[in-house]
């Protein structure tokens, strides 16, 4: 059994030295599930399934490696490019090889502000695949991101939860189908392919009460990250990295450590819809 893991959540959603060790766990925790993970990205224009010890020490410590989305893999291939993959180019190449499910910590969705939207929802509406993330990011606008996750037909429930998760917060306040078993997504999934229905089915997985960052603390670190972003003029691809790490900054380290174990919470779900996957032969 296997799972798919996206690279960006490496180089651009963790800090260096820590994205090495985290990823290397992530690989083993997986192993641990009965699952081998395969890491994509490109590696110097040729795209990886599945990277060596070595591929993922160099992608973490490099300081060139691009971000690319489904439009961009090609680019980055032709240019020879080291890239990581985030959530759209991670599906789109895990499906050509028939890979069934995937793991990242949020997925991308609707910023507030101006105008951007990541294409992780397009390709969640087209790619027949099953999903594991901790909800949207919670620096996107979560009911924004919710609706247009319907706008674009994508199958989308919790796990065990009827409240939308919204990555490290304690509440996002948005009502959800909830589902309430690994069997009950796969056969979510089963009904979608005997439908014809393009897309995913998206699994929002809770981070466990826990782990999660207060909605009112954040706020203040989120307020303050809002307005270095608009004075610095980030924006377009640079704007989830750089928020990323100014509310681990902010927060003293606590959403990094809330990031880091929702990534393995994830990944353990996804282990366990592979081998459901595995049961009621899907793959
Ligand atoms: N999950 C994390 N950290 C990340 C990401 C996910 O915990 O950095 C990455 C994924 O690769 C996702 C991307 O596809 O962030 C979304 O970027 P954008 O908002 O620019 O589309
Ligand atoms: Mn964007």
């Amino acid at each position: 059994m296997e799972v798919a893991l996206e690279s960006t959540v490496i180089t651009h959603g963790l800090p260096a030295p820590l994205n090495e060790r985290v990823a290397l766990n992530l690989i083993k925790l997986a192993k641990n599930n009965g699952c081998i993970a395969k890491v994509i990205a490109i590696i110097a224009g040729e795209i990886k399934i599945g990277l060596s010890k070595k591929e993922i020490a160099q992608l973490a410590q490099r300081n060139d490696v691009l971000k690319v989305g489904t439009r961009e893999i090609p680019i980055a291939v032709a240019k020879k490019a080291w890239a990581s993959t985030t959530v759209s180019a991670t599906m789109r190449i895990a499906n050509i090889r028939g890979l069934k499910v995937f793991a990242t910590g949020g997925i991308g969705g609707v910023h507030g502000g101006d105008w951007d939207v990541s294409q992780d929802i397009l390709e969640l509406s087209q790619t027949r695949m099953i999903g594991v993330s901790a909800g949207p990011k919670s620096i996107l606008d979560l009911k924004a991101t919710f609706e247009f996750l319907e706008s674009f037909q994508v199958t989308v429930v919790a796990f065990k939860t009827d409240e939308m998760p919204a990555f490290y917060l304690k509440k996002s306040g948005i009502r959800i189908t909830p589902v309430n078993s690994v069997q009950e997504v796969v056969e979510i999934y089963k009904e979608k392919e005997r439908l014809n229905l393009p897309g995913a089915v998206l699994v929002f997985n809770p981070l466990p009460e826990k782990w999660t960052i207060d909605n009112d603390e954040y706020q203040l670190w989120y307020n303050e990250a809002l307005k270095e972003l608009k004075n610095k003029r980030i924006s377009g691809k640079d704007v989830t990295p750089f928020l990323l790490s100014k509310l681990a900054a902010l927060s003293s380290g606590k959403t990094l450590e809330a990031n880091i174990k929702l990534l393995e919470n994830n990944v353990i779900l996804a282990c366990q819809i592979a081998k459901e996957c595995c049961e009621q032969k899907l793959v």
